[in-house]
């Protein structure tokens, strides 16, 4: 079944967003994320100049040697661009296939191994009123697992609070990081502050909503090892679900001095790309929970290798799921969740309603339970014509600086 059509698709209802769609003689369409938050149009063109002139006339059935054609053929290996661009590539080809099949994905991956997915969602607050506030509308729609995060005293605006605004854009900060402006906001940092103030948080979340509640944070990369460690272990009186990216793993043998002071899970890898990224953290336990999404890391093949030696080591899925993965991204990783037996949790932010208009899709969220749902293939199109009026705005991460001015990890 050959290929006899690619194209690059960058739509902007909301948030940008880099979707490939690839069609058959047959005329199957299948559709690939490659969104890259804040560096969308090197993968657009990653893929337009360098990919889709060799997928044209190959048989859309070959996964496995399209994978490595790409990866091993383009001699410069790994890295977020290349391997969104691959794993653009490998989704849609594993939607042809599904929707040949006449089987929804989750059943080429070996069927469904539980009834629903277990997600999380995001509350936060500038202070515990707000955050309270939050997080019982989370409860209200449905979520049985919480991501807790809190603005600082003294700090302005930080990672992942909904509440606030930042200069040069307007909405929710946790619904959607990126800011619509040319260059990237500035946000200051003081880690002392922080490491004081989060464990007050989580005891009076504690003591308001109960023990039972399972409740996450992310750390997203600001400590060094020794205040990971420390943090983990002020926060155990708390049971967290997971402590999420608490310091750059490049160096993955950091975690070792993290895990030996600490019983409190950890997650780790949403900038990680390759399965490599993990072999240490994997092989020596030194982390609970995968953070990889199927559009970082080269798509469903990839992410299946990765999910089976983390079971190995008894070690789970958590699959990145903010709103820079798009809808065709979501459902590639949805259809793994359900399939493979060391499932996790599933983050979840829901997109906009432009979003969703442009994404048309069978996934749903139901009493806190996410399912990819029963039509062939990923069960994720892409309209065009709606795509067609929201075109790409430059768009932004912020950045982060102590106190002094230091860049310091966002
Ligand atoms: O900041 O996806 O756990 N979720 C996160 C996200 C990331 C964004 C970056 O593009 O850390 O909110
Ligand atoms: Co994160």
């Amino acid at each position: 079944m050959r290929i006899v059509n690619a194209e690059v698709v960058v739509t902007s209802p909301g948030r940008n967003f880099v979707t490939l769609e690839i069609t058959t003689e047959d005329g199957v369409r299948g559709y690939g994320d490659g969104t890259l938050n804040g560096r969308e149009l090197a993968v657009a063109s990653y893929l337009t100049d360098h990919v889709v002139p060799l997928l044209v006339g190959r048989d859309a059935h070959q996964i496995e040697d399209t994978w490595q054609y790409l990866h091993r053929g383009a001699y410069w290996r790994r890295g977020p661009v290349t391997m969104a661009a691959i794993a653009a590539v490998d989704v849609a080809l594993w939607d042809i296939k599904a929707q040949v099949a006449g089987l929804p994905l989750y059943q080429l991956l070996g069927g469904a191994s539980r009834t629903g997915i277990r997600a999380y969602g995001h509350a936060s607050g500038r202070d515990l009123p707000e955050l309270f506030d939050s997080i019982r509308a989370h409860l209200d729609e449905g979520y049985k697992s919480i991501r807790i995060q809190s603005a600082v005293p003294g700090l302005g605006t930080i990672y992942g609070i909904g509440a606030g605004t930042t200069t040069g854009g307007t909405g929710r900060y946790d619904y959607e990081p990126a800011r619509r402006h040319p260059v990237p906001t500035e946000e200051v940092w003081d880690t002392r502050a922080y490491l004081r103030h989060l464990p007050t948080v989580f005891e009076a979340v504690r003591n308001e909503f109960g023990p039972e509640l399972p409740l996450l944070h992310d750390v997203h990369h600001r400590l060094t090892p020794i205040q990971a460690a420390k943090l983990g272990r002020s926060l155990e009186p708390y049971d967290l679900f997971w402590m999420e990216d608490c310091t750059p793993a490049e160096n993955q043998e950091s975690l070792r001095l993290v895990r030996h002071h600490t019983t409190t899970p950890l997650a780790i890898g949403e900038v990680f790309n390759s399965v490599v990224d993990y072999q240490t953290l994997i092989r020596e336990q030194l982390i609970d929970y995968v953070r990889s999404a199927v559009t970082h890391t080269g798509g469903i093949s990839p992410m299946r290798k990765l999910f089976d030696y983390a079971a190995l080591y008894q070690v789970k899925s958590g699959i990145h799921g903010p709103t820079d993965i798009s809808p065709v991204g979501m459902a590639a990783g949805l259809h793994l969740d359900l399939a493979i037996h060391n499932f996790g949790i599933q983050e979840f932010m829901p997109h906009s309603a432009e979003t969703y208009q442009v994404f048309p899709h069978a996934y749903t969220f139901t009493d806190g339970y996410l399912h990819p749902g029963e039509t062939p293939g990923l069960g994720v199109t892409l309209d065009r014509e709606a795509a067609a009026a929201f075109p790409y705005e430059p768009a932004y991460l912020p950045v982060n600086r102590l106190r002094d001015g230091t860049m310091h990890d966002w």
